[in-house]
């Protein structure tokens, strides 16, 4: 397949935090790397996103008297999962493998920056309204398909297929360039809620 102008490659959370090792490690993350990296070829524009929380952020456990990572609270715009400190602002953490490819990219942009709310998604925060200004970016450009990959298959790649979507752009998840955290069966369930969605799961292989 030819790269086409009218398609690009977002490239999710690929940051060490999310890798073996790191503050919120996702089983095998660190596969993704190779997988992205030969993907990133055959696409002539790719963006990556960077999970970038400042300091006590709201989505952390640490910030919640009493209460321990993998919990969920009432935010007042709904539940949310409490982490472990991960993807500080300017931490070895927030940054990407050391790895993976970056300098091609086209955009890079960053989320869950707002203290008081989390950001799975790369187009909408965590109240599904707040936007990003990614859809803009992409419209702006003439992008009518986007192609997924990156950490975590269950967070904040299943959010931002399902927003991308919704906002009518062409979606597809490489699910084996994905890895998941898979919590309480959180991994299923957004493969299928993807696929319901008319999110196109398929292999790298196959592209
Ligand atoms: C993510 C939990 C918290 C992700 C980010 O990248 O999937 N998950 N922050
Ligand atoms: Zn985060």
């Amino acid at each position: 397949m030819a790269a086409r102008d009218t398609e690009i490659l977002i490239v999710v959370d690929v940051q060490n935090d999310f890798c073996p090792g790191g503050a919120l490690a996702v089983p095998e993350g660190d596969a993704v790397v190779p997988v992205v990296n030969r993907l990133a070829g055959r696409f002539a524009h790719r963006i990556l996103t960077q999970d970038w929380h400042p300091a006590g952020h709201s989505s952390f456990a640490t910030s919640h008297d009493g209460r321990a990572p993998f919990e969920t609270a009432e935010m007042p715009y709904g539940t949310q999962v409490l982490w472990p400190d991960h993807c500080v602002q300017g931490s070895a953490g927030a940054a990407f493998h050391p790895d993976l490819q970056v300098d091609g990219a086209d955009l890079i942009i960053r989320k869950g920056f707002r203290s008081a709310i989390d950001s799975y998604s790369a187009f909408f925060e965590n109240d599904r309204k707040t936007p990003t200004g990614l859809a803009g970016y992409l419209r702006d450009r003439g992008f009518d398909t986007v192609v997924m990959a990156g950490l975590a298959t269950d967070f904040c790649v299943a959010y931002s297929a399902l927003d991308a979507r919704r906002l009518g752009f062409a979606t597809t998840v490489v699910v084996d360039a994905c890895r998941g955290i898979d919590l309480n069966g959180s991994l299923d369930a957004a493969l299928k809620e993807m696929a319901a969605a008319g999110v196109a799961l398929s292999q790298a292989a196959t592209l």
